[in-house]
């Protein structure tokens, strides 16, 4: 049984977090997750405040385990869900896509743990200075928004440049990938993609079939001229998407051709306008399971491969 920092932190069993995937990650994966010994995600997305609290309360008629909300700071609504965590007593948050700092004191006074995702090591050092409780150093193997840097080697420069826990993400669909994460300097793990299949997400089935049929090349990143590159599956809408983005459409309506594609991906699960976000571990989802299980199966299959390690310096 591996424990971490971040078990002793947060009070969870096992050191796996569930990304907070945008119209995905509701209250009933994330009670699950919970309930499973790891740390389960709501999304806030671009969801008004009030989708969230119920959200919350959904998780909380299901666990009483520790639940977190990740606030993802493009949204419109943003300033409202901060509020709500803290009226609500989440235990922890975490953001993502952009810098949380205006909101940092009042989580902690609160009483919640701060888990900023950074993606380079200046705002690592930032949010270390503001005071934030951990950090998950997401690399761009991920789905949805990505950084620069891949996870092997960001991991270890915000390892160097903090003293605070570090979550690795991005790219880990199984134990190796835990096993890695720990040689790279992090003590817990994140992962998004490898939830899709979980029997509690609720996601289209024709989402969840398409990551199941995925093979390594089956993703794409997208979105890099608007300042926001976004990884999906190479579908239709991204190949369209793609040739738009380069063949010099203007901003505004491209803006316009992505609007509502995450929505259409997850609820009607279409094929033609959807953007199936999804990392590039897509191709080693292979089964739908109950994600109590996913929770235990990473960790017991990172377990001896940490074991074995040893051998090579004997
Ligand atoms: O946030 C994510 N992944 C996401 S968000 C999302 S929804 C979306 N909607 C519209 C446009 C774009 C996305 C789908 N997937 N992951 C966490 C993450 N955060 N990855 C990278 C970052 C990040 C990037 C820059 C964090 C901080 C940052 O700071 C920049 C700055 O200086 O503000």
């Amino acid at each position: 049984m591996m424990k971490s920092a971040i078990c002793e932190m947060l009070g969870i069993q096992y050191p796996v977090f569930q990304g907070g995937m945008a119209w995905i990650a509701d209250g009933k994966l994330a009670a699950a997750v919970s309930d499973g010994g790891g740390l389960g995600i709501i999304a806030a997305g671009n969801a008004p405040g009030e989708y969230v609290r119920t959200q919350i309360q959904i998780a909380r008629n299901i666990t009483d385990k520790p639940i977190g909300v990740n606030i993802m700071l493009l949204s419109p609504f943003a300033d409202e869900v901060a509020n709500i965590v803290i009226e609500e007593k989440v235990q922890v948050v975490t953001t993502g896509a952009g810098n949380p700092g205006k909101y940092i004191k009042d989580w902690l006074n609160a009483g919640i743990k701060v888990i900023p995702v950074v993606a380079s090591v200046a705002m690592a050092k930032l949010m270390t200075r503001l005071g934030a409780s951990a950090l998950i150093a997401e690399g761009g193997e991920s789905g949805g928004h990505v950084g620069e840097l891949t996870t092997m080697v960001l991991v270890p420069q915000i390892c160097d440049a903090t003293s605070l826990p570090v979550i690795a993400a991005g790219g880990i669909g199984d134990g190796r990938g835990v096993a890695a994460s720990f040689m790279l300097g992090a003590c817990g793990v994140q992962m998004g993609t490898r939830f899709l299949s979980a029997n509690e997400c609720t996601i289209h089935p024709s989402y969840k079939e398409k990551i199941l049929k995925a093979t390594d090349l089956c993703t794409m990143v997208t979105g890099k001229r608007l300042g926001h590159p976004v990884r999906s599956l190479r579908t239709q809408f991204a190949r369209d998407y793609a040739k738009a983005e380069f063949g010099g459409m203007p901003e505004e309506e491209l803006e316009a051709f992505g609007t509502g594609a995450l929505r259409l991906a997850v609820q009607e699960g279409d094929s033609q306008k959807g953007c199936f976000l999804s990392g590039q571990i897509a191709a080693m989802v292979k089964k739908e399971q109950p994600a109590a299980e996913i929770v235990k199966e990473v960790m017991d299959e990172a377990e001896p491969i940490l074991r074995r390690a040893a051998q090579w310096v004997e």
